[in-house]
């Protein structure tokens, strides 16, 4: 046995001694508890992420709620930008959304995305402030690249922020 070896074997039977299995169970289960009660707690910079990465691409996001159509957050662009290979709209839809944020009313433009096959990808029908179809200029059923003269192809739609409502 080499001197390492038995102050190895001194220190555990020691170390062994000192503490119980027991004992070292609890601490650690009270460092389990104690980090599952504080962790949560902890000032982490979650809301932001979340709500660019998750809340833009459901149907409750507020800027949407007054949409009809595919999400192009879901299709490859992003709230306000079309994907690669289609080009916004010439008219569009406008509603107007109370952001959860700070509680004021803003105008939103929901400027359909042209040029490629439907997305087919989250789609919603929010239509706060829709009326029926008869009621032309109040409807949000539409396929607003019917205005484009390059191509009339729905792909999604965006959601542009015009301003305070
Ligand atoms: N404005 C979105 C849309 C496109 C095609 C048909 C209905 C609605």
């Amino acid at each position: 046995m080499t001197n390492l070896d038995r102050l190895i074997e001194t220190s555990s039977r020691f170390l062994a001694s000192r503490t119980s299995r027991r004992g070292a169970l609890a601490r650690l289960g009270k460092m389990f508890l104690a980090s599952s009660v504080l962790l949560p707690v902890l000032p982490v910079a979650r809301g932001r992420a979340s709500e660019a990465a998750a809340d833009d691409q459901t149907c409750d996001y507020w800027k949407y709620c007054a949409v009809d159509g595919f999400l192009c957050t879901c299709c490859g662009g992003s709230v306000n930008q079309c994907p690669p290979g289609t080009e916004p709209g010439k008219v569009a839809w406008v509603g107007t959304c109370r952001s959860h944020k700070d509680g004021k009313d803003y105008l939103i433009s929901y400027t359909d995305c042209c040029g490629k096959a439907s997305c087919g990808r989250c789609g919603c029908n929010s239509n706060v402030g829709d009326r029926p179809g008869y009621e032309m200029g109040l409807h949000n059923d539409i396929n607003w690249c019917m205005g484009n003269s390059e191509s009339t192809i729905y792909n999604c739609t965006v959601a542009l922020v015009l301003g305070e409502g």
